[in-house]
Parts: structure tokens; sequence; C-alpha cells
């Protein structure tokens, strides 16, 4: 936030304790005013002279020593004593929708509502409606909003955002005045969850803007607007922040809203140590005092990559800004760590037709992956103790090996792999014996139940499949489900260990539930030297779309193209599949 989105988030708060308060009304809108002006200010108004300040409309003497308070001290005396006299718990019921300060104040005084938890009581033994304007819809409305508020608290999977965040890009993007438009954020930064969708813009008509992004048809509830900042809530509980910034500032805005905060911090104190200031406006030059002159034009702020030049440094991929020694090893001169990226991938090991839980036939698959200029393909349906996802039991597998490689003839150009997702059992055994194992080209080995073993069990478990000779791969190794479930607890350091002595590799399940493995233990599996393959696991034609989520939580555990399996060339990959079993 700038300074003066920081101000006028202050004078708006003063505006909503005020009012809970009970001040008059014309105090309160004085303070809306301040915070309305001051966020459409284009200079810095902690820098402005009192007598431009008092010049601006709606800007009175009481508004300009707080913004001079503000100015010295980053914070309000009054602000703070406001504070003091409302609970906490108070404020927060302002997130309800339909619930205003004049209704909040109410229920305080009047029914010693303090929280959430009092105001559900109220609701609960009927108190509620002993206000003025409760009638029993009123009392309907208020519940709603309180499941809905209940709901959307904490955070949504990726691949829940992503789509969301690309249907507002598409259509702000159809503005003829929107200039330039990105996401940023954990969205961007491609984190497993995401808390808000961080949206920035640059357009010559930003009221326009924030007109078309407010009046959307997702839009539930807009909770804060003004010509630099709209924050909504969308009808699936998801917030999402739109900042306007100028177009000359945009690469400066976009890493700093991109974060994470920690990146930006070392970024900040680079930029420090080298004498530059860099913030959401660009990187300057800093005076003797540390400080940038006044009007002072930045050296850079257009692009990201510029601003890291500036600092010395190799553009770092959003996925990698989370200070886990990015900085040291993207300085100039150094050879910096290439990442994995979508195009690399030119094959997918995971599959399942119709023959299991699969809503495509082996051809309709393969085309697929044809389509989308794989060379390789891995068919690999249950095995039979998944019963309810209809998993293979002995005949079934042989004459289903038989119909995979059928298909190799009406696909001359694909490599088509017969395989199996083989069933770990709690014991570590797996679900199919080693000679019909050794029949299929592929074997993916699973966990599937028994997901809440004890931690040393689980390893071991884990530890007699990764060891298998039969087993190419062992998919979602922990079973965890992303907001779900958290699978098996699993020493992973001995499981890497045990994965590179064996060459057994370890599954990136791409589907955006799973992200197993995830981020950090990738980066623990590459750095241990394992194999890593990356697959979508599909099971319809749209599964293949979760290729980027497994490629983003590639990229964040640092995963190179030459540690990826599905990165290697058709005959490499096969080298390495036939190899493999002889080691
Ligand atoms: P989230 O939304 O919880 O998944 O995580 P982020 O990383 O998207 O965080 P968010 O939405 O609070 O802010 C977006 C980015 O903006 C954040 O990564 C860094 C930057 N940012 C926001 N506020 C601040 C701040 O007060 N200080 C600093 N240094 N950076 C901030
Ligand atoms: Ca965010
Ligand atoms: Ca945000
Ligand atoms: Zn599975």
């Amino acid at each position: 936030m700038s300074t003066n989105g920081k101000v006028a988030a202050a004078f708006e708060e003063l505006a909503v304790l005020s009012e809970i308060l009970g001040a008059n009304g014309f105090k309160v809108s004085a303070l809306r005013k301040s915070a309305r002006t001051i966020e459409a200010l284009t200079s810095d108004a902690c820098a402005m002279s009192a007598a431009d300040l008092g010049a601006l409309d709606g800007i009175g003497a009481s508004t300009i020593a707080k913004i001079a308070e503000f100015a010295k001290t980053g914070s309000m005396t009054e602000l703070a004593e406001l504070h003091a006299q409302v609970p906490a718990g108070l404020t927060q019921l302002l997130q309800i929708q339909g619930l205003g300060p004049k209704t909040v104040r109410s229920l305080w005084t009047d029914l010693q509502v303090v929280d959430l938890a009092t105001l559900k009581v109220a609701i609960d033994t009927g108190a509620i409606s002993k206000l003025p304007r409760m009638g029993p819809k009123s009392v309907e409305n208020l519940k709603e909003g309180i499941a809905f508020l209940e709901q959307s608290r904490g955070r949504i999977r990726i691949g829940e955002a992503l789509p969301i965040a690309e249907a507002l890009l598409r259509d702000l993007g159809a503005l003829p005045t929107v200039q330039r438009l990105a996401y940023a954020g954990s969205l961007r930064r491609g984190k497993e969850t995401i808390g808000d969708i961080d949206v920035l813009a640059a357009s010559t008509d930003a009221s326009a803007l924030m007109e078309a992004f407010r009046t959307r048809a997702d839009v539930a509830k807009v909770l804060v607007t003004g010509e630099t900042k709209t924050s909504i809530l969308t009808k699936h509980g998801v917030q999402i922040d739109l900042r306007v910034v100028a177009l000359d500032r945009f690469g400066s805005a976009l890493l700093y809203f991109t974060g994470s905060t920690e990146h930006n911090i070392r970024l900040r104190e680079r930029a420090i140590a080298q004498h530059m200031r860099l913030n959401e406006y660009g990187i300057f030059h800093a005076n003797e005092d540390g400080a940038v002159a006044e009007g002072a034009l930045p050296i850079a702020s257009v692009e990201e990559a510029d601003i890291y030049a500036v600092l010395g440094l190799q553009y770092v991929p959003p996925t990698m800004r989370e200070d886990r020694g990015e900085i040291d090893a993207f300085a100039t001169g150094e050879t910096a760590p290439a990442v994995v990226e979508i195009k690399d991938i030119r094959a997918e090991l995971h599959c399942h037709t119709v023959a299991s839980d699969g809503e495509m036939s082996i051809d309709e698959i393969v085309s697929h992956a044809q389509e989308r200029g794989f060379h390789t393909i891995a068919i690999t349906d249950h095995s039979k103790g998944q019963a309810q996802a209809n998993g293979l039991d002995e005949a079934r597998v042989l004459q289903h090996i038989e119909a995979i490689h059928a298909a190799r003839v009406r696909f001359p150009k694909m490599q088509i792999w017969a395989g199996s997702e083989v069933d770990i059992l709690s014991d570590g055994s797996l679900d199919y014996d080693d000679e019909l194992l050794a029949k299929l080209d592929w074997v993916v080995a699973s966990p599937h139940a028994a997901l809440k073993q004890e931690s040393s069990i689980g390893t071991a478990r884990l530890l007699r499949a990764i060891r298998h000779p039969l087993v190419h791969v062992i998919g979602h190794p922990t079973g965890r489900i992303v907001n779900g479930r958290p699978g098996l607890e699993l020493a992973m350091d001995t499981l890497f260990a045990a994965a590179k002595e064996h060459g057994t590799a370890l599954e990136i399940n791409a589907q955006h539930l799973r992200l197993d493995l995830k981020d950090t233990d990738v980066r623990g599996a590459m750095r241990a030297g394992c194999m890593i393959a990356i697959d979508c696991d599909v099971h319809g034609a749209t599964d293949f779309d979760e290729l980027r989520f497994g490629v983003m939580t590639a990229q964040r555990g640092w995963l190179p193209a030459s540690q990826c399996l599905n990165a290697m060339d058709a005959v490499s990959l096969d080298a390495w599949r036939s190899r493999k079993r002889r080691s």
C-alpha cells in the first residue's frame, strides 16, 4: 500500500469507529471525505505542505494535523484512542454482508454484542428482533451473511483461484482504456493456497475500470472502493484486490505486489546497500541522508527485469521469490538455477482410462497427449484393491496391456506404455505380484488408504515400495489433499535418500487438490538428487491443464528440467525406463 493508501485507510477507519461510537453524522462524513480525497491524490500527502493540503476539497485543519502526525510517526493518536473504546470483535462484524456501522452500534449498545459469538447468541435467543428494522427477513439475511463469512475465511486452493483471476483479466482486458493488466501476490508465485487475489492495472480511465470491476456479476460485496484500490468479495467468498498503478511504474508495482514480503525486504536491503531506494514506484538513487530527492525519476520502474538488473541480479521467476536463497543464486555472474517450464514437459506418465475410473478411452487419451505435443504416454489404471475405482484384476490387466499395445499402430508417432497405478498396501507390499508387474512397461506405486499411519510405519511402508525393483515412480507420496487431509507424515529425507539410491522417481502429482510432493519437499528431493515425475493423474481431458500447477510447484522446489522425467526426450526416457529395472 502506498503512503496515501495507508493514510486514506486510517481516515476510513476513523470514520467507521466514530460511527460505531455514535459520533455525529457530519464528523463521520467529513472523515470519509478526507479518506477519498487523500486516496485520489497523485502526490504523496505526507510530503505536501499544509497550505497545499488545505487547498484541497474537504481537507480542514484537523485533517492536516492528523496527516502531519502520520507523516512523523506512522500512526494517529486518535485512531488508537478510538480503537481502545471499541471491542476488536465488533469491527470484524462489518465484514458481514449488509451489516454497516450503524447496526453494529445498535447491536453493541442495545444487545451487548461484542463479537461474532455474541451476535450468534443474540440471533439464537431472538433478542436481535428487538432492534429497529430487524424483521424475520433481515435476520435471515444476517444468518446467511454470517455463514458466508465463515465459509469464506481462510485460503482457497490455487486451482480455484487461478480461473477466477483469468476470467477477471479477460473481462477487464476487454476495456479499451486498460493499458496493462496482471495478477500478482501468492497467485503469481504459484503457492498451493491463496489468501486473496491481487490484480494490478494501468488504465487511462481508472474510474471506469473500478466501476467495471465493482459491477461484475460475480461480486457479492464491495469491501473498499476508491480511485486506486477496490476490494471485493466474490459470490464464492474470494477476496480480490484491484489496484490501479501508473503505466510507467507498472514493473515496480508488479514486483512489490507479487512479493513475497520476505523477498521484497531482501531486495530493499540490497538497494539500500547500493545507495538506492526501492519501492512500488521504482528504484531510485538515494542522496547523502538515504532519502530520495523530491520529484526524482526512477532509474527503472517499467519492467521487473530492469529493476533486478539495477540491483545486480538476474530476473527471478515469481515462483522462486520466497527468500529461500534466490537472491544469492541469481546474482549477476552466477549461473542461476534454471527451473523446469511447461514447455519442457513432453510426457504424461500417470493416467486413467474408462477401464478404471477415467472418462476417456485409450485412443482418446493418447490423442489428447499427442495434440499437446507429447511424445510419450503411460496409461496407468488402478489396481484391484481400488475396487471403488473399478481397479483391474489380473485377468483384466493382461487384456488391458494388449489393448494399450494395440493402440501403437494407430499412433505411430507416440511412445505408448502399458502401465499401472498399483496400490501400495498398508504394509508396503504392492497390490499385484512381481510376475504381473514385470509384464507392465511402467509402474507407478501410490498409497491410497491407511493415510493416518504413524510416521515410522508410513515411512517403512513407502521405503519398501521405493526399494521394489519393478517400481518406476512413487505416485502422490503422502496422499495428502490440499485444505483437505494432511496425508502420511513421512521422514522425507530418509525417503529421498532411498529414492536416489534405488533410482526410483518421486511424483509431483499436478492435480491442484493434491500437489503431492509439495514445494518444500520437491526442494529436498531435488537436493538429494532424486528424479521427479510431474504428472497430471489424468482422469478426464481437462486434467491435462492441471500441469501448470505441478510445474509451478516444481519451480517453487527449484527443480531443473534435467531432474524431471517428463522433460526428457523420448529416447532418453525410454532408456531411463529400462535401466531402472536393470539396476
Ligand atoms: P496471500 O494473499 O495471503 O496468499 O499472500 P500474498 O503474498 O498475496 O499477500 P498479500 O495479498 O497480503 O499481498 C500481496 C503482496 O503485496 C505481498 O506478497 C507483498 C506485497 N505487500 C503487501 N503489503 C505489504 C506490506 O505491508 N509490506 C510489504 N513489504 N509488502 C507488502
Ligand atoms: Ca494475495
Ligand atoms: Ca491482497
Ligand atoms: Zn492415485
